[in-house]
């Protein structure tokens, strides 16, 4: 079946773009666009044509997963230019989003219809590249150049209310497009048109705004935003002409560089993420209100991240002051939301007294799941496991969030073992989008298939981690940190090691993060497996944390933090203290320090997959990227080791 069919409405056509799921523009749909153009403008019957998409959106884009290919013609440049040039004038008629390539061809068009919930927008620089088919040149000639340096650089959609003020479409439509898209069309015939958009005078800008633009998209370190605003410069400043080579060049040489294939690597493997193949037909149950064990930090985060996508939340401490500390800790967490823009007041305060905090367990008798999220200590947690089993529906999820413990040793008796399920969010919770969804033997896979549809009502990254100490993160955390003190070890030092991964793209060096997060943490984890009777070797860190140095909230851990500020100094006594435990070496160079870390990265990845614990190599990456500041742009270790 052809991907385009066209309908006649009187003098109008109607052409019908399905191309499932999202109408990405293929070869073929190129190809059906450019022979509609020619058939209709053919075709004495015909004045006008309206383009309408089938299924769940107008055009998402250029069909990325063609971008590893040569190019095929028609090119989408040329497609643009035919349809801008037909005889008979094109009407889009866009729902759902127009995005890319997809917004490109609507401004081919000589008008554009918009259903009042969709939008359109540039989202090439998240794939490291910009427009390719006249989104830098046309959309200034269209929408002036402040909304088109935003749209390209930025990669935010524009909400339709929004694209009619800025004049990228003509009319917005609550209800029938088609029909809305047809009458619209038909009342042009015969009139004047518009010129089209490419032959539209376009404003211009001093150095000084470029300039200024420029060095606010430099902070960010990323080619193509800032390969973006000079092709919106280029086409203010040359003919048409011009400045669509000047796009397209940039566009094509962008599109093969190793920051676009890491980036595509990345959007490919999100999307599979939410969909786990194992789990195709596997209906999901309805979680309509959740229960959360502890009000820590954690329990905080959890309880706000279920808040904040709309569910009710009970919330158990141990005793009625810790139950009101733990409501005003997740109420801060929507305040600070509404003090920085992201909330209103009054959805901070409903979200707030959405939120029940008690010391009765019993009010989570009615929840569909509860999450335990206490103190990291088996018969801690396995009291409290012992709880939920008694006072909630016996089909109710039970979850433990815990980071080490095996989850089979916490469940163990617990009756309806199909029910339980391990739910490792990152702290903050609210905030960090990876969730590692640890199933026990026992789990059933309708379970399963709620955790993962749990992470996308929550907004998350959900990967299935099978059951080791520390999952997949932890465990991958545990071996780069210990690659890390290897470099110190040779004689590196602290700040050179933090240096190198700050370049890399982290935000943070291995060093720095441990004394933002304390070091105490996992010293306690060593302690416990050593009291325990397990051979863990003794650590750089474990050094510091007996000398009383835990990070930042003891004034030092790897660096000195003079008056208790947050400005990290190298430390002497850090030197003094690790003395014996460093040869003098030579210093690698920064990207072959980068390169040892992440290789360890990789390296304990690789085990992590052939022991069955990740299923895929992309699944590893995407933890790394959603759970320990692993830079996008190169595309998680795996990948960029060339392992995935
Ligand atoms: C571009 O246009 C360059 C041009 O300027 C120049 C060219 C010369 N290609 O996200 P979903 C698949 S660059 C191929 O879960 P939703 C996706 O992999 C492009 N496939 O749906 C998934 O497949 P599967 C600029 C694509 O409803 C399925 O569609 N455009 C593409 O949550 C469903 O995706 C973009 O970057 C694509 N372009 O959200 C837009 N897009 O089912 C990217 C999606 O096999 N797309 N797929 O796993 C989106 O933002 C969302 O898909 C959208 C729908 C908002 C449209």
């Amino acid at each position: 079946m052809s991907v385009l069919t066209i309908d006649r409405e009187g003098e109008i056509a109607v052409a019908i773009l399905d191309n499932p799921p999202v109408n990405a523009i293929s070869a073929e749909v190129r190809c059906a666009l450019w022979q509609a153009v020619e058939t209709l403008d053919a075709d004495p019957g015909i004045r006008a044509v309206v383009l309408v998409c089938a299924g769940r959106s107008f055009i998402a884009g250029a069909d990325v997963k063609e971008f590893g290919l040569p190019p095929v013609e028609p090119h989408l440049p040329d497609l643009v230019a035919r349809i801008e040039a037909a005889a008979k004038p094109w009407t889009a008629a866009i729902h759902g989003a127009a995005l890319g390539g997809g917004l490109e061809i609507a401004l081919g068009c000589r008008f554009r219809l918009i259903d009042a919930e969709a939008r359109v927008g540039f989202p090439e620089v998240g794939l490291g590249i910009i427009p390719g088919a006249s989104g830098t040149v046309r959309t200034p000639r269209l929408a002036g150049i402040e909304a088109a340096v935003e749209m390209v650089t930025s990669g935010k959609p524009v909400p339709a209310p929004e694209a009619l003020r800025l004049g990228l479409v003509d009319a917005m439509v609550t209800g029938d497009l088609r029909g809305a898209a047809v009458s619209y069309a038909a009342s042009m015939i015969g009139g004047p048109l518009p010129e089209p958009v490419s032959a539209r005078p376009v404003e211009t800008r001093p150095d000084s705004y470029w300039s200024e633009r420029r060095t606010r998209l430099e902070k960010a370190g990323e080619a193509a935003p800032l390969r973006a605003l000079e092709a919106v410069r280029k086409a203010t400043e040359a003919s048409f002409d011009e400045a669509m080579a000047f796009e397209r060049a940039t566009f094509l040489a962008l599109r093969d560089s190793p920051e676009a294939a890491a980036l595509r690597h990345v959007f490919f493997a999100e999307r599979a993420a939410l969909r786990p193949a194992a789990l195709k037909g596997v209906a999901p149950r309805n979680i309509g209100s959740v229960g959360v064990v502890g009000g820590g930090t954690m329990g905080a985060g959890i309880a706000a991240a279920f808040r904040m996508a709309g569910m009710p939340v009970t919330l158990i401490e141990r005793d009625a002051g810790a139950a009101a500390r733990a409501h005003a800790a997740v109420s801060r967490i929507f305040d600070g939301a509404a003090a920085r823009g992201k909330l209103t007041g009054d959805e901070a305060k409903a979200l707030s007294d959405g939120l029940i905090c008690t010391d009765d367990p019993t009010a989570l008798g009615d929840v569909d799941l509860a999450i335990e999220a206490v103190f990291e200590d088996l018969a801690v947690k396995r009291a409290v496991f012992d709880d939920l089993a008694r006072v909630c529906r016996p089909d109710a999820i039970l979850a433990t969030n815990t980071s080490y413990l095996d989850p089979r040793r916490l469940a163990e008796g617990v009756p309806a073992p199909e029910r339980l399920i391990g739910l490792h969010f990152f702290s903050p919770a609210h905030v960090m989008k990876l969730l590692e969804i640890v199933p026990l033997p026992g789990t059933a896979p309708e379970v399963l298939a709620t955790a993962f549809d749990l992470a996308r009502r929550l907004g998350k990254m959900p990967v299935r981690a099978g059951i080791c100490e520390g999952f997949i993160g932890n465990r991958i955390l545990k071996r780069h940190r210990a690659a890390a003190e290897d470099l110190l070890a040779e004689g590196v030092p602290v700040a050179a090691v933090d240096a190198a991964m700050r370049g890399f793209g982290f935000r943070m060096g291995p060093f720095e993060a441990q004394d933002l997060g304390g070091l105490d943490i996992a010293f306690l984890q060593r302690e416990a497996a050593r009291a325990e009777g397990r051979d863990v070797p003794e650590t750089l860190a474990d050094i510091l944390v007996r000398a009383g140095r835990k990070g930042q909230k003891t004034g030092g851990g790897w660096y000195d933090y003079p008056e208790g500020g947050r400005m990290p100094v190298a430390s002497d006594a850090v030197a003094r203290l690790l003395t014996d435990r460093i040869a003098g070496g030579e210093v690698p160079a920064p990207d072959a320090i980068a390169e040892r870390l992440v290789g360890a990265m990789a390296d304990e990845g690789a085990t992590i997959l052939a022991e069955g614990i990740a299923d895929s190599a992309a699944e590893i990456d995407l933890v790394e990227i959603h759970g320990y500041g692993f830079p996008r742009s190169k595309g998680g270790p795996m990948h960029w080791t060339g392992r995935g």
